[in-house]
């Protein structure tokens, strides 16, 4: 089914209808499924690395990551000040935002810049920004008004440890610092295009802006609290409205930003936003899915939390195995939209795609 009710769809990229219907399995087999992790695993683990080899063999993706996330951590870590006061607010701040994490979203930042053949250092400030308002959103997500989660990145919450409005406030200045940190010319490294510069600054705040707000991040935060706690079974195209905005969204701009950065084509742009729509979607199918697979251990947060509060998910809608092999139909539309950028530059975004697929937590 179309989304009719996906406010993204009528001016840009319309994501396609990504499974048929399927039939819904009980509670019982959600609950049977834990008992399948290691063959899951294993399964969704083969079909990416036998699609990983066959398109590059030679990308080091794991220092790829290494690298730029120590990278993206010291932008973080300079961007805060440290004991300045109020020394409450500036802590949490830094407690939240430099508590581990996999920096995904700045990666997909800085190798969209890359694939635009920009040089990365210029997507380091929006790099950074995405990762401020990632953060911000886990910090007012984890409150007890919302999803009420006293465990994040392997660490007690932010509420738990600064009290909620501290928690409250540090997501609120997070939210601001990371439009302070992209509008300032400090915050670019000189070699920038002095003529082209700004005016693709300005396009990457009204995106990352759009991308976040009532059309994006925060509408399907919304929609998703809406849904929570009623016994209504949520229907697929609801539940793909939802992660599309809260979850789908941000990836886009974190994508599309980097883009523009690097000076990306209006042409290149709307491929890599189809790129970033369905490593989104498929970034909260396989979240779905480690929820139900894994322990809380493994992934650094409470695991099992969407089948205890009986919340909609994919596993519940269609069952561990159609929901993999939806996360593989998005694999592949993904990696379709990388073909006719230069190979050696598309590697990072490419194999991004592939550990959103197989990541383990
Ligand atoms: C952005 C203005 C504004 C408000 C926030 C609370 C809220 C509104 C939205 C909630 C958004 C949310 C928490 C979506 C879930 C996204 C998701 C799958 C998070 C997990 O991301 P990972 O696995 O986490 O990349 P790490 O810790 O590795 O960064």
């Amino acid at each position: 089914m179309a989304l009719a009710f996906h406010p993204l769809a009528a001016s840009r990229v319309r994501i396609a209808p990504l499974l048929p219907a399927a039939v819904a399995p009980s509670s019982s087999s959600v609950a049977a499924a834990r008992h399948h992790r290691r063959r899951f695993s294993v399964v969704v683990a083969t079909a990416a690395a036998a699609a990983s080899a066959s398109a590059t063999t030679e990308f080091d993706f794991k220092a790829y990551m290494v690298e730029r996330a120590a990278a993206v951590n010291r932008a973080l870590d300079a961007a805060i000040p440290a004991g300045e006061p109020p020394a409450a607010l500036h802590e949490a701040m830094r407690y939240a935002l430099l508590a581990g994490g996999k920096r995904v979203r700045p990666a997909l930042c800085l190798a969209a810049c890359g694939i635009a053949g920009g040089p990365e250092a210029w997507a380091m400030a929006p790099a950074a920004a995405v990762e401020m308002v990632h953060t911000m959103s886990l910090v007012h997500d984890d409150l007890p008004c919302m999803d009420d989660d006293d465990l994040r990145r392997g660490k007690p919450t932010c509420h738990v440890v600064f009290g909620e409005p501290i928690a409250v406030l540090a997501g609120d200045a997070l939210l601001s610092l990371a439009f302070h940190h992209m509008a300032s010319v400090g915050s670019y490294p000189p070699d920038v295009d002095p003529e082209k510069h700004p005016a693709r600054v300005v396009r990457a705040i009204g995106e990352l802006a759009r991308c976040i707000g009532s059309e994006g991040l925060v509408a399907g935060q919304v929609v998703d609290l809406e849904m929570t706690g009623t016994s209504e079974v949520v229907p697929l195209e609801r539940l793909e409205y939802i992660h599309l905005h809260k979850t789908a969204a941000l990836l886009e701009a974190s994508v599309v930003i980097g883009a523009i950065i690097g000076g990306a084509t209006d042409e290149q742009i709307e491929r890599l936003r189809k790129y970033a729509r369905s490593i989104g979607l498929l970034f909260q199918v396989v979240d779905d899915i480690l929820d139900v697979t894994k322990s809380s251990e493994e992934l650094g947060k409470t695991a099992g939390k969407d089948l205890a509060s009986d919340k909609t998910t994919y596993p519940k809608l269609l069952g561990l195995e159609k929901s993999r092999e939806f996360a593989e139909k998005l694999l592949s539309d993904a990696t379709e939209q990388l073909a006719g950028f230069d190979k050696e530059k598309a590697a990072p975004l490419l194999h991004l795609a592939y550990y959103i697929a197989h990541r383990q937590n």
